[in-house]
């Protein structure tokens, strides 16, 4: 008996259900202001980081004038942020963050 395709069609769409969703990293930039202690505790109280790991993340960050503070789903990426950037704005800060795809 021919094959009617239905099988080929019901893989391909259950594939592309569990296709992973796309990923983005959460980026901080260096500026000349901001306290390190600052940076520091926001990458422990946003991105969850023990303080050795925020440590090494934003004296990498210092150096390098950029770092990724952790890799998300698109909202999740851009809840945190919205987040950072009300935190040091509410600290007087001009600390920036962004997201860009993984
Ligand atoms: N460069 C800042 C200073 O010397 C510290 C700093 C680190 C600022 C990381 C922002 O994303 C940053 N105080």
């Amino acid at each position: 008996k021919p094959d009617d395709g239905q099988g080929a069609v019901v893989a391909e769409r259950q594939s592309a259900r569990v296709e992973p969703p796309r990923m983005y990293q959460v980026v901080l930039l260096n500026d000349d202001y901001t306290p390190m202690e600052f940076v520091v505790m926001v990458l422990q109280e946003f991105f969850q980081r023990d303080i050795e790991t925020a440590t090494q993340i934003m004296l990498k960050i210092h150096h390098e004038g950029r770092g990724v503070c952790g890799v998300y789903t698109k909202d999740v990426a851009s809840t945190k942020v919205e987040s950072v950037l009300a935190a040091a704005k509410r600290s007087g800060h001009p600390l920036q963050c962004t997201m860009e795809a993984a």
